[in-house]
């Protein structure tokens, strides 16, 4: 890593011995996992080069337009509306992560029984290891599990925090709670950036969101081919990426990428055999680089292709209506595209259901993998209908629970494993 690198997170106050040690291992871990796969596609070069600056020039381009007067907002949910963001000429940043980092830290200010994912970010601002969070001008949080929700009233002791409030059922009242909601955010932005979201930046900032979720709904559905034309390790990827690269350079890149997997599916050629296994991963959001279970999967003789969580098609399925010409249509057509989310923390959300029933016929799935991660109640509960659901409609479903440690990765290869015989 350059010297300017290190002089820009010297600014940034990241604990730089900790950060040279986070990195070296994510190096390691990248190589193994990532780098070793075979016929990988050329645009995931481009994929490659994104990860290995991912804490570098990423960082140093959030820096340029911060010296230019733009603001940074760090987020950890997909309900944070980033068309707002962009209209009030900001840029917006996942800060979910993917790794156990400062995690004696974290757990002095979450209890131990809280999700790897929280623990995860709570631990990286504690051990000084984010760039991200760092860089970040507001970081907004949100009410949707309980985990998260108390991890913001300890987080917000360390930095300026936003909450938005989401609601928890799907009823009128609460589409006006939601409404209100994107009304205070977009006042909260307008007041950080000195600019005023109006109706043509906002129409252009949905228009750059939408590309973005078009071009990966168009990586979806080539993924229906058999034989599988990308890895699921890629695909994730691809989905973690869009959380912290340039939007409009993004699409452009995944677009590219699209037309070389086209060529790949009409040439019939994919990245397994056809018949191999092909399996929808469907729960908790995979932040990145939390690519222990699609690596075990993959190595155990099956496919993966699709992602049913944030980190995935959850983030990606529904667009927002471009068809408003006010300010106020807009802001409407925000509140309805927001309000289709059905993350397990909205009750009752039968609609997942029928929307991971959807995505399995869709992709062709011989088999469905639920992820939750351990002490994540929503999605533990979802799991158990979803494999009611499943077995009723005669798929097999593997329940898996697990977190970031490396400690289970046999066991969860023996199970997957297992599971991938009785489907072969
Ligand atoms: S919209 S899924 S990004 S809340 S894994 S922290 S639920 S205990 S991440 Fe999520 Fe928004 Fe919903 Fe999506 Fe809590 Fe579970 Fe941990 Fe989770």
């Amino acid at each position: 890593m350059s010297e300017t690198h290190r002089e820009m997170w010297e600014k940034l106050n990241l604990d730089i011995e900790a950060h040279d040690g986070l990195l070296e291992v994510l190096g390691k871990f990248y190589g193994d996992i990532y780098m070793s796969q075979d016929n990988r596609l050329k645009g995931m070069e481009y994929m490659d080069f994104v990860l290995s600056e991912v804490h570098g020039l990423r960082i140093q381009e959030l820096q340029d337009a911060k010296a230019q007067g733009h603001k940074v907002v760090g987020t950890f949910c997909v309900f944070v509306p980033e068309e707002l963001t962009l209209a009030a000429d900001a840029i917006q940043v996942g800060l979910c992560a993917g790794a156990d980092a400062g995690t004696q830290e974290a757990e002095k200010r979450v209890p131990r029984n809280t999700c790897a994912l929280i623990k995860s970010f709570m631990g990286f601002k504690l051990a000084r290891l984010c760039p991200y969070i760092e860089s970040s001008d507001l970081v907004v949080g949100e009410t949707t599990c309980d985990g998260k929700k108390k991890a913001y009233e300890a987080l917000s002791d360390l930095l300026p925090t936003y909450i938005m409030e989401v609601p928890q059922t799907k009823s009128l009242a609460a589409k006006e709670l939601w409404r209100s909601e994107v009304l205070r955010y977009k006042e909260e932005l307008e007041r950080l950036t000195g600019v005023t979201i109006t109706a043509e930046r906002l129409a252009q900032s949905i228009k750059t969101v939408n590309d973005r979720r078009r071009a990966l709904q168009r990586l979806n559905a080539l993924r229906a081919a058999d034989p599988a034309p990308i890895s699921g390790r890629d695909a994730l990827l691809i989905n973690q990426i869009s959380f912290y690269d340039d939007p409009v350079r993004f699409t452009t890149k995944i677009n590219e990428l699209c037309d070389e997997l086209e060529a790949r599916v009409a040439a019939g050629e994919g990245v397994a055999p056809r018949n191999t296994p092909r399996l929808l991963m469907a729960g908790c959001p995979m932040a990145v680089p939390n690519w222990k279970l699609p690596y075990v999967v993959e190595s155990s003789g099956a496919v993966i292709v699709g992602e049913e969580s944030c980190i995935g098609t959850r983030n990606t399925r529904d667009l927002v209506d471009e068809s408003a010409t006010t300010l106020e249509g807009m802001i409407d057509a925000l509140v309805d595209r927001y309000m289709k989310i059905d993350c397990a923390c909205f009750t009752p959300n039968d609609e997942r259901m029928d929307n991971v029933a959807e995505l399995a016929k869709t992709l062709k799935a011989d088999g469905v993998v639920n992820y939750s991660l351990m002490f994540c109640q929503p999605y533990a509960h979802e799991g158990m209908k979803l494999g009611n659901m499943f077995e009723a409609q005669g798929i097999p479903m593997l329940a898996l629970e697990t977190d970031y440690s490396m400690e289970d990765v046999e066991q969860l290869k023996t199970r997957v494993e297992a599971f991938v015989e009785m489907l072969g």
